[in-house]
């Protein structure tokens, strides 16, 4: 039925682009996924027929929020808004409530058992002999996401008869970090600047911030961390924590609770004492009155995230304690309100000589079970830093006895920053779909951080966020769909990211089968595209020093060797590729057994990891038969052949949606195009000088000598770090 309503609008929407009309309307890419055009006319039809009156009351914060995007999707998506009711007078009623606020509700004695605090129900019933479609949660923020997910099937022309959806969440923390300084400045950040107008708040409180908290309460995102982990200790000062507190009264209705990122040495700092050693009493006395005093503004505070001893913030090594230390500490304080501490795993050395995939792992491994109850270690999906492809963190697993909350990173520092179209979905999913091996077959990352392998309650999974102030939030159209798919799998790790695509796009720009299926496949393939043409086969930090724009694997210009790419690379005239196998750093060995047995042999090393595990001379036999020189060499070719293709796909797509979403995507594969070439081309041109051997025959050799390539350099590249 949907599909053929879908076909319907397919053909009229090309009959419209093959007269040259474009969609009138101008989008600018502000509405989102939640964008709510009006449906074509049968869906429409259909849809009004089964939304014919809203019963739905708006007694507190929470149900009026979840009563408003009813309306305002309905009204959007059918041409007018259904009337609301008290009661249900005619089949197609929709029912949005809890068993304890609505009577009707209560008649339907649905099992809501399961549901938890978060959790819903959409069902088709019957009540006083109509047809209805009752939304149900146990708590009011169950009745939100039930609306929003109600929605969702409207806007992708889902049928609505039969329903009968059960959705908890599979994961508790689902928390957007914020790289945001307090000056404005987005550490990574490639959208504009901050959104948070910290200047103005908390007297001046942007409507923007509402629209961004129904974002994130329709894919499940409860939880939101403000500021920079490289963070400033003036964020706990009473005018900053009453301007956060300004943003968090916004956020309450639509569950989302704030956390801040603290600095470590911020008792120092603000509170005027002389040290900030975990274990002094008058340090845990200042961070349990700095505590009491968050949690008297925001009672529903959710904790602290805190990077310490890691690329020169202040830790507890500074006054020899351990990482237990520290994060004990804030645990004891955030405890008696029922707060957590977000403690994180990317730790690495100044003075350590051992390779830096090890170090997280050496670090915390032998801390396993000295942390407090509330305290979540957050770890990078990958042991070294966000790369286009790592192999999962061996950390994942090895900690049973702490829950680990996974770090992904969805602004795209290293793959392209805003106009790159590189969809996550699949890094994410190879990511959570590893097996860990940890108890045996199927103890995947995502059984890791969902808490069910070693039966944790509290689990979670943080996204570096990729908003800021431009218009379409994100910096591009496409980018959306990294805040989107996250989001989504945070609530569930095992949907699949290529029906996340999907429903997205349906969402964002049409359900034209014509549009959505070249434009799901272009996503799909967009993330490994992006590894070919950076880092293929396992090379990894191959980028520009410091602002991590563009190819260099030349550069040795940053004073730590873990910051320059032949420390990755390891190219020399006989080969190329980091050893950690047992000949090597032995980082293979940190993995539980059989998957270190897989890493440590060079022939079962999956190839996409070839040169992460192995250093492999320029002529070994790859298993297509071709040498290692030669399939480098094509892996940077195809992927610029595959932003060639992309580029194609789009052209081929002008005329199903409005022109200006349509243009900038057009312009922003040309950047990638250009960029993918250079990519190409610098590297093959680098490690070729350093192979000494010719291009194999067929292809194209660079368009400039690598001098060209090294003489780059780039000023006020947008997101460089603040320290
Ligand atoms: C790196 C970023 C740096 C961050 C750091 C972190 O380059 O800006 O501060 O990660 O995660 O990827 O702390």
């Amino acid at each position: 039925m949907a599909l053929f309503f879908r076909t319907i609008a397919g053909v009229m929407l090309m009959l419209a682009a093959s007269l040259g009309m474009a969609p009138a309307h101008a989008e600018d890419g502000y509405e989102l996924w939640l964008r709510y055009h009006p449906l074509a006319a049968q869906q429409a039809q259909y849809d009004r027929s089964r939304a014919s009156q809203l019963v739905a009351d708006a007694a507190t914060p929470t149900r009026a929020a979840a009563r408003a995007e009813l309306l305002r999707g309905l009204r959007g998506l059918l041409g007018a808004a259904p009337p609301l009711s008290d009661t249900v007078t005619r089949s197609g009623a929709i029912i949005a409530g809890t068993t304890a606020s609505s009577p009707l509700i209560a008649e339907l004695h649905l099992d809501t058992s399961k549901l938890g605090k978060e959790g819903y129900v959409i069902r088709s019933v019957t009540l006083h002999g109509h047809a209805a479609i009752a939304i149900v949660g146990n708590d009011d923020i169950g009745v939100l996401y039930g609306s929003f997910h109600f929605l969702r099937l409207l806007q992708t022309g889902q049928p609505l008869d039969h329903l009968a959806i059960t959705e908890v969440p599979r994961v508790k923390l689902r928390v957007l970090d914020h790289w945001d300084n307090l000056n404005g400045s987005v550490e990574r950040g490639y959208a504009g600047t901050s959104i948070w107008d910290w200047w103005k708040l908390p007297d001046w409180v942007s409507p923007r911030y509402t629209d961004y908290a129904r974002a994130n309460a329709s894919i499940g995102i409860n939880g939101v961390v403000l500021n920079n982990v490289n963070a400033d200790a003036l964020i706990l000062t009473p005018a900053y924590l009453q301007k956060a507190a300004a943003l968090a009264a916004v956020f309450r209705p639509y569950g989302i609770h704030v956390y801040l990122s603290v600095r470590f040495s911020a008792p120092i700092e603000i509170g005027g004492l002389k040290t900030a050693d975990p274990l002094d009493p008058e340090v845990q006395r200042w961070w349990r009155q700095k505590t009491d005093e968050i949690y008297k503004l925001m009672p529903d505070f959710g904790g602290f995230l805190v990077k310490a001893n890691s690329e020169g913030q202040p830790g507890p090594q500074d006054y020899k304690r351990t990482h237990a230390d520290g994060a004990n500490l804030f645990a004891d304080v955030l405890a008696p309100h029922g707060g957590v501490v977000m403690w994180r795993a990317f730790v690495y050395s100044q003075s350590s000589a051992d390779d830096r995939a090890k170090q997280a792992y050496s670090e915390f491994k032998p801390l396993d079970g000295r942390f407090h109850a509330n305290v979540l270690l957050q770890v990078k999906n990958g042991p070294i830093d966000f790369q286009p492809r790592e192999p999962f963190s061996p950390l994942f697993g090895a900690m049973p006895k702490t829950p680990l909350m996974m770090e992904f990173q969805i602004t795209k520092e290293y793959l392209g920053f805003a106009t790159h179209l590189v969809y996550l979905g699949p890094l994410y999913e190879e990511v959570l779909s590893s097996d860990t091996m940890a108890q045996g077959k199927g103890s995947t990352v995502a059984t890791v951080i969902d808490g069910s392998l070693d039966g944790h309650a509290l689990s979670g999974m943080a996204g570096i966020a990729n908003i800021g102030t431009d218009r379409d939030w994100c910096g591009s159209d496409f980018n959306q769909a990294n805040w989107y798919v996250f989001g989504r799998l945070a609530w569930n790790p095992a949907l699949s990211t290529r029906a996340i695509a999907e429903e997205w796009i349906r969402m964002t720009f049409s359900n034209d089968e014509a549009f959505v299926k070249p434009v799901v496949d272009m996503m799909m393939g967009s993330r490994e595209a992006a590894v070919d043409y950076m880092t293929p086969l396992g090379l990894a930090h191959l980028m520009g020093p410091g602002h991590h724009y563009g190819p260099a694997p030349w550069d040795t210009s940053l004073p730590r060797a873990d910051w320059r790419p032949p420390y990755y690379h390891r190219a020399d005239h006989q080969g190329i590729g980091f050893d950690r196998t047992r000949t090597g750093s032995d980082a293979a060995d940190q993995y539980a057994p059989p998957i270190a047995a897989s890493f440590n042999d060079v022939k079962q090393t999956p190839e996409t990891l070839l040169l992460w595990f192995h250093h492999v001379p320029w002529d070994y036999r790859m298993r297509s038969g071709h040498t290692l020189w030669y399939e480098l060499v094509a892996h940077y070719t195809q992927g610029v052949t595959d932003v060639k293709r992309m580029r194609e796909t789009w052209q081929h797509l002008d005329g199903y949606i409005d022109a200006d979403r349509y243009r900038k995507t057009a312009a922003f594969l040309s950047i990638q195009e250009r960029e993918a070439q250079w990519w190409r081309d610098a590297c093959i041109a680098y490690f070729q000088q350093m192979s000494g051997l010719p291009l194999p025959p067929g292809f194209a050799p660079p368009q400039h000598p690598l001098s060209y390539y090294e003489s780059l350099s780039f000023h006020n590249v947008p997101g460089q770090s603040s320290w």
